[in-house]
């Protein structure tokens, strides 16, 4: 993409009403655009960044043996009525009615939904487990929506449900779901905390909230140094271990209960990028889910259901990889791999090098974003450090008579003086 041509309204200012840096950062680098309080469009670097994290998301989604399904963001009430929460779920719910004077609503979450539908479709025991997820847009009028897409009132989130014939089923589903966050995580370059937390709306006696490590968090979390020493393979982590190590949000740590000495106990701030919730049979014996079991026998199943804020792991990441220039983008999940920087537009030989060098990325298959604006080598080095892309390679007259180009890596800063082959070796490789 030529940035010349690329939709990207960056701000010189930093805005007032951005109390955090990730906030100020998504604004200054065009990223999103808000639209009223807590509701924002997405603007291509910013959208580029979403779609990545989804794709993350998705894939290990997928390969925990979830299934992807797609439901829709408006919602019938008398299905919230079957479940008991229309009433109970109060203001935070946005309720809308239709020229038919039907009451309908902007889905918070879908454990009603996603009940109704296994009820309508499956009858026997044999099909079952079952785990269904979607990526969708979620509403919830927060009453202090703030820190831009971290608290917001329309958001995007990656719910599963998972169904199961027994309790113990329940759980190794609960545990599969565990594993596959650490590891979504852990390739977006986040390492999160699992804490103990309180289900709250959702319900169940089981509950861990997945946070990222961050002054400006939400939330404050205690938990044993243990976790910190603890070497986690992520491929296949035991969660088991994890699990047994004291970790709770604010709300269930109780001083004078906690088993863990104090000089041992660590307090943080954290971000929730991620709820998972155990309930039993809270939705399904409401709405009268049931199959038929081996001996004819009826079965209510357990369910539990398992949420990732999507619209909020963007700001998680910038909060935990930016420096005083800009965002630092973690390669898995960065808008472009490479910027292409041409310093000098009016030399023939600069912009005939760096032509050049955006076709072979291409073929390469790496995604590049071309600076081939008449701008000041300086306006030019602040955007990029200000985007984050991963890789800055660097191409003006001085290299181009030498043959070499400037490779810079946006973490951590080193620059390298390259042959254009090398430079495009390490980036490649
Ligand atoms: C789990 C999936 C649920 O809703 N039902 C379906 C369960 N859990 S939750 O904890 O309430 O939300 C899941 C994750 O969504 C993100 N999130 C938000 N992101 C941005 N703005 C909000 N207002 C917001 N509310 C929740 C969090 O990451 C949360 O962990």
């Amino acid at each position: 993409m030529r940035l010349s041509r690329f939709f990207l309204p960056t701000l010189k200012e930093t805005p007032a009403e951005a109390k955090i840096v990730s906030h100020r950062l998504m604004l200054r680098a065009g990223m999103i655009r808000q639209e009223s309080a807590g509701i924002y469009s997405w603007l291509p670097l910013g959208l580029r960044v979403l779609k990545n994290i989804e794709t993350i998301i998705r894939d290990e989604q997928d390969a925990a043996g979830a299934q992807e399904i797609l439901m829709p963001t408006i919602q019938s009430a008398d299905l919230w009525r079957e479940s008991g929460r229309y009433d109970d779920y109060g203001k935070e719910m946005l309720r809308i009615e239709d020229r038919h004077g039907r009451d309908l609503l902007y889905g918070p979450t879908n454990e009603e939904m996603v009940t109704s539908i296994l009820r309508d479709c499956i009858k026997s025991y044999k099909q079952l487990p079952v785990n269904l997820y979607h990526i969708q847009w979620k509403f919830r009028d927060e009453v202090r929506p703030r820190f831009g897409i971290m608290r917001c009132r329309e958001f995007l989130m990656k719910d599963a449900y998972s169904f199961d014939l027994d309790l113990e089923g329940a759980k190794r589903s609960y545990d599969n779901m565990f594993a596959a966050y650490l590891r979504t995580f852990a390739r977006m370059g986040l390492k999160a905390v699992p804490v103990r937390a309180d289900p709250g709306a959702i319900g169940g006696d089981m509950s861990h909230e997945f946070h990222i490590l961050a002054e400006t968090g939400e939330s404050a979390i205690f938990y044993d140094a243990a976790y910190d020493e603890m070497t986690l393979d992520m491929d296949n982590p035991d969660v088991a271990a994890l699990q047994s190590i004291y970790a709770a949000e604010e709300e269930l740590h109780d001083p004078e209960k906690c088993p863990v000495a104090d000089d041992r106990l660590k307090q943080a701030r954290g971000i929730e990028v991620g709820h998972i919730f155990f309930f039993g049979t809270k939705y399904s014996a409401a709405m009268g889910l049931v199959v038929d079991g081996p001996g004819g026998e009826r079965i209510t199943p357990e369910m539990g259901s398992y949420g990732i804020g999507v619209s909020r792991l963007p700001a998680a990441i910038i909060e935990a990889s930016h420096d005083e220039n800009g965002i630092i983008w973690p390669d898995s999940v960065a808008p472009f791999a490479v910027g292409l920087v041409n310093l000098k537009v009016s030399d023939e030989a600069c912009v005939s090098q760096c032509d050049d060098i955006y076709d072979r990325l291409r073929d390469a298959g790496i995604e590049a974003l071309y600076d081939d604006r008449d701008e000041r080598p300086g306006a030019k080095f602040a955007d990029m450090d200000l985007i984050g892309l991963p890789w800055q390679l660097v191409v003006g007259p001085r290299g181009v008579a030498a043959g070499t180009v400037e490779l810079k890596r946006r973490a951590g800063g080193e620059k390298e003086e390259l042959s254009l082959d090398s430079a495009l070796e390490k980036l490649t490789g």
